[in-house]
């Protein structure tokens, strides 16, 4: 503990050295989360960390994420100087999704509206017309769907079902998935719900159907912690990466947070669903980033540009 005190103070000194504002997902280490606040910055969902960083006056942006989160910030941003504590942070979502095979399916349905999650590559939303995040994605593809458009959505397939179900647009999927969210199971949950019936089940759409019917809130990172503080349950069973359960456990001290379980896990499992690129995210990276300039994010025109379009489309939506 002594030392990652000491790790904390020396982050601290540095971010402010450099005139550099922490911009932090609710998925990484607790650590790092209070850093953020301590120091100005913030703990957030995509959406919001990518307007954050945006706004926000410093010249020097550090995301504590995955790496489509630095690149979104960077392509915001692009005078800005945007740093990561470890470059090789990605998703299994961007990884599922290659640019050139993305492409490709485009090209196959030239009819559709683009509309890709936030968890993809630089080179991928450059291809969309239209990035979105889990907090906005029912609005944007139901406002499409309303005007008679045909989608294309990639890459998440659980979420797309989800938005699909909701909104009865007609949607062609990529085949990927989250790899954290994806192990949820409805059986194991049903388990675990018989010894605690009165809990309130909060689930992140990126997981399967068999876990996102027996949801009593269905949301975003930041929906399902609105829905702990201020919820009147005692007891929550939430199903999405355990690191938001620092902020739940901050904003709302008196309930009950049981972790949902994975496959194979009847109890609740406890640690087992956490984001392992996310947790690649450590003081000692921030220390090292801004000492050095080492974690750069670098997003090449044209691509930057044209991802910038979509990213934008997706804010002035929501303002
Ligand atoms: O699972 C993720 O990576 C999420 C929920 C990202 C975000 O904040 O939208
Ligand atoms: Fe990607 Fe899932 Fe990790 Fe989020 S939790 S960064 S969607 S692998």
């Amino acid at each position: 503990p002594d030392q990652r005190v000491a790790l904390k103070a020396r982050a601290a000194a540095l971010l402010k050295a450099h005139n550099a504002v922490l911009v932090a997902h609710y998925y990484v280490d607790g650590d790092l989360q209070d850093l953020a606040w301590e120091t100005g910055g913030i703990v957030s969902d995509s959406l919001e960390m990518a307007r954050f960083g945006r706004d926000h006056a410093a010249q020097t942006l550090v995301v504590a994420g995955v790496r489509f989160m630095g690149e979104s910030a960077k392509i915001l941003s692009p005078e800005k100087r945007v740093l990561m504590p470890d470059l090789d942070a990605t998703c299994s979502l961007d990884l599922g999704c290659p640019a050139d095979e993305f492409a490709a399916f485009c090209d196959a349905h030239p009819d559709r509206q683009v509309v890709v999650y936030a968890n993809t590559s630089a080179a991928v939303k450059a291809r969309a017309d239209w990035m979105v995040t889990s907090s906005c994605a029912l609005d944007i593809v139901a406002d499409l769907h309303a005007k008679g458009e045909k989608i294309l959505w990639a890459p998440d397939r659980h979420l797309g079902r989800y938005i699909q179900e909701q909104t009865g647009a007609d949607m062609l999927m990529w085949n990927g998935a989250c790899i954290v969210h994806d192990e949820f199971k409805g059986l194991e949950l049903d388990l675990l719900r018989e010894q605690h019936p009165d809990a309130m089940i909060l689930v992140h759409p990126e997981s399967p159907k068999s876990v996102v019917e027996k949801a009593h809130v269905v949301g975003s990172t930041s929906a399902l912690i609105k829905a702990v503080v201020e919820g009147t349950a005692k007891e929550y069973i939430v199903a999405t990466d355990n690191g938001i359960l620092h902020r739940m456990r901050q904003l709302a001290p008196g309930k009950t947070l049981i972790e949902a379980p994975t496959a194979g896990n009847a109890a609740s499992c406890k640690s087992c669903a956490h984001c392992p690129w996310m947790a690649m995210n450590a003081l000692q990276g921030i220390i090292d980033c801004l000492e050095t300039g080492q974690g750069e994010i670098e997003v090449a025109e044209p691509v930057r540009g044209q991802a910038a379009g979509c990213i934008e489309r997706m804010l002035d939506f929501v303002a």
